[in-house]
């Protein structure tokens, strides 16, 4: 061996010894960064290949491939021994308590109408309507005039509206806001329908959810009060998409197969013909209503097919495009499904009745797992 040749099984060595006392993951990357890195000793030998004759190369490529084919073990195996130690260690040190509490349980719970309101889209949405959402503060127009309750009707009267000082003008936009008349809050979810009529083109299938306020207060009146509402507006609608409709809705809701629906002749300004739709129910041993059968009949909702004056009211041809429309309290539907007999109660925030009547916020109503989990 020349005195410029390395000695590499003295590296060999010197290296295994280094990696051998490595303390920790630390020192030992000093020694890999030492041997193998950019100019590590290793890598420096590597180099001097490309300068070697061919014969030289034939005889020295080995040895300092095999060198770093070693040391690179080696320092893998070191690798190896540190992190399990470290493991250990930490295994030897770190204690579990299992007689800690378990963590505090979910606090809140979702209100009967809150969920309520989530089942009525979900069931909806399974029939192809899509929730529209509109406006508390509403203009005269949107809320009774394109609903065909002209200032005279007398319906304008039983709506109980609560009008907002004659001259403030909360909102603006609409074609019969400009002459002043008074701002109101929405006697019902209809004029959201109007609004989605004179926004979007027919086919529609929506439903209005939401708050809705009338002057009136007492065991089954409160002045703020939950409607839903539908409204299918298509070409050749007639009142068997209605009845299916209803009939597949309340089956859904409640849950049962038998449910049976009586439809009653009725007035409303805004459908003509328009229907009231009573659902049959039984009392149980305790005295209870029982959705089901056909022994009692209870109103659950009112109905009809679209008046031609409110489409036309909305600019479309009544000749063209008919539909049907439906509305129901939320509130009511939340007692019959839930068993509650006050409506009071609904609103008082009385948080013993929450946490009896209200639903859990892990338990999402779906179809398939049953809308009143
Ligand atoms: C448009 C056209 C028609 C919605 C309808 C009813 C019948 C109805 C009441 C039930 C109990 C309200 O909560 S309640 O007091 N609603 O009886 N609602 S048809 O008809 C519409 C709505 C919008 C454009």
């Amino acid at each position: 061996m020349t005195e410029d040749k390395p000695d590499i099984p003295q590296l060999k060595e010197d290296l295994c010894a280094a990696i051998d006392v490595a303390a920790g993951l630390e020192g030992l990357e000093a020694v890999r960064v030492h041997a193998l890195g950019k100019n590590g000793v290793v890598t420096q030998l590597l180099k001097t290949l490309g300068g070697m004759s061919p014969e030289e190369r034939q005889t020295e490529a080995p040895k300092i491939q095999g060198l770093r084919h070693d040391i690179s073990a080696a320092l893998d195996e070191k690798r190896a021994a540190l992190e399990e130690a470290v493991l250990q260690e930490r295994l030897a040190s770190e204690v579990q308590d299992m007689s800690l509490p378990p963590p505090e349980p979910l606090m809140g719970s979702i209100h009967p109408v809150s969920q309520v309101m989530d089942e009525l889209a979900e069931i909806f949405a399974d029939l192809g309507f899509a929730v529209a959402t509109g406006p508390e503060i509403e203009d005269d127009w949107h809320n009774f005039t394109a609903l065909n309750i002209p200032e005279s009707h007398p319906a304008r009267a039983m709506h109980d509206t609560f009008y907002f000082p004659s001259g403030q003008q909360l909102h603006s936009g609409s074609p019969a806001n400009g002459d002043g008349a008074p701002m109101l809050l929405r006697t019902h979810t209809s004029p959201v329908q109007i609004r989605t009529m004179t926004s979007q083109e027919p086919p529609i299938r929506i439903i209005a959810p939401g708050r809705t306020y009338r002057s009136d207060s007492d065991a089954t009146h409160t002045p703020m009060f939950h409607q839903i509402e539908g409204l299918v507006i298509d070409r050749d609608i007639t009142m068997g998409h209605l009845k299916w409709t209803l009939e597949t809705f309340l089956k859904a809701f409640f849950e049962r197969d038998d449910v049976v629906l009586r439809f009653r002749p009725s007035y409303f300004p805004f459908t003509e013909p328009s229907a009231e739709v009573d659902v049959g129910y039984s009392i149980d041993d305790k005295g209870r209503q029982v959705i089901g059968g056909a022994d009692h009949w209870m109103e659950v909702l009112g109905s009809g097919m679209v008046n031609r004056r409110v489409i036309a009211a909305c600019d479309l041809d009544p000749d063209t495009w008919q539909g049907f429309a439906f509305g129901t309290g939320v509130d009511r539907l939340a007692m019959l499904k839930y068993g509650m007999d006050d409506l009071r109660a609904f609103f008082d925030g009385d948080l013993r009745w929450l946490r009896h009547y209200g639903f859990s916020a892990l338990d999402v109503p779906t179809l398939s797992a049953g809308v009143g989990a």
